[in-house]
């Protein structure tokens, strides 16, 4: 396996009006989770993945089974748990422009992994462990299987990619500080967004955020600036890439996660780390374009395409 993660992946119901969620009565429904969303863009991209979880015995949880082994994705360490429910989610367009995301996902499934269900040889055979701070948030064994998958992946020599995907609603703030900074300290690669880091550390310049995050261990620290790009600073390089244009985002969700799947793949494919920096700020504005979680997230001509496009007009 090139990538393996683990998380949980729940079932997207996105109201086909626009306003309060009350006044919906129609629903499409998708297939989204950090993870998955990552797992899938690699897959795409022409990369070996394998996603660890649980879901639910129940429609939903088939639903996702067969979405996400459809896309190309290993789904041999995934278990079907009688006893709990797949989890939901709904995306709510307030406006056309304002987003806000509802979970039903209390209990789920997911939330019931522990290490037991981790399996050292299959993480042990991966290039990269990919884990986001999504998870250790579902529950206390959900965050023992985190840092045991952690120490699994250390003692193999796998590289740790840590993404601290804050979600306020999940945890408490200071649970959530706690947690996050201890888990980044163990990244072999952190991927923070401006704001996560501005919640771990206060208000500081972008450069000074990326020290503060080496300060505690992490090794090579990747700070997404939205639509401004990126700053990523290694062992012995560092510098700024810029992000790629978009005329219209017509949902940033998951964005970030594009970014991360174009980052592996940049880096499976050997480029220099900053071209595949590049990769990643073009992956994660692709799939701002298109609505959904996933439905963005590039295959390999497309993605050449894009790059290439906004290369010449840089001329
Ligand atoms: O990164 C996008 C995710 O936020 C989305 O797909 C759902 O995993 C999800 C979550 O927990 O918010």
């Amino acid at each position: 396996m090139d990538v393996i993660t683990l998380g949980e992946t729940m079932v997207l119901l996105t109201p086909e009006t626009i306003g309060p969620m009350r006044y919906a009565s129609t629903f499409t429904a998708k297939v989204a989770g950090a993870e998955t969303n990552v797992a899938i863009g690699l897959a795409r991209l022409g990369h070996q993945v394998g996603w660890l979880s649980r879901l639910g015995k129940d429609e939903f949880g088939k639903k996702i089974l067969a979405f996400i082994r459809g896309e190309g994705v290993d789904i041999s360490r995934v278990t079907f748990d009688p006893q709990a429910s797949t989890g939901l989610y709904f995306k709510e367009l307030i406006t056309e422009e304002e987003i806000a995301v509802h979970y039903y996902r209390k209990d789920s499934a997911a939330s019931h992994l522990s290490p037991n269900d981790l399996d050292e040889a299959y993480i042990a055979s991966a290039t990269y462990l990919h884990l986001t701070g999504i998870t250790p948030a579902l529950s206390d064994s959900c965050r023992d299987t985190v840092f045991a998958a952690i120490d699994w992946a250390k003692r193999s020599g796998v590289t740790v990619v840590f993404d601290p995907n804050l979600r306020r609603k999940l945890w408490s703030d200071q649970k959530a500080k706690e947690t996050l900074l201890a888990i980044s300290a163990q990244a072999d690669i952190l991927l923070p967004g401006l704001d996560e880091a501005h919640f771990l550390f206060g208000e500081l310049e972008t450069e000074q955020l990326v020290e503060r995050f080496q300060e505690q261990g992490a090794k090579r620290v990747i700070l997404k600036l939205g639509a401004k790009g990126a700053y990523y600073k290694t062992e012995d390089e560092s510098g700024y890439v810029e992000g790629f244009p978009v005329r219209k985002v017509l949902d940033p969700v998951g964005a970030g996660d594009g970014f991360a799947a174009g980052l592996l793949s940049g880096l499976l494919d050997q480029l220099p780390f900053k071209e595949a920096v590049k990769r990643a700020a073009a992956v994660g504005a692709l799939v701002t374009m298109v609505p959904g979680d996933v439905e963005g997230l590039p295959d390999r001509e497309r993605m050449e395409a894009f790059i290439n496009h906004q290369q010449h007009a840089d001329v």
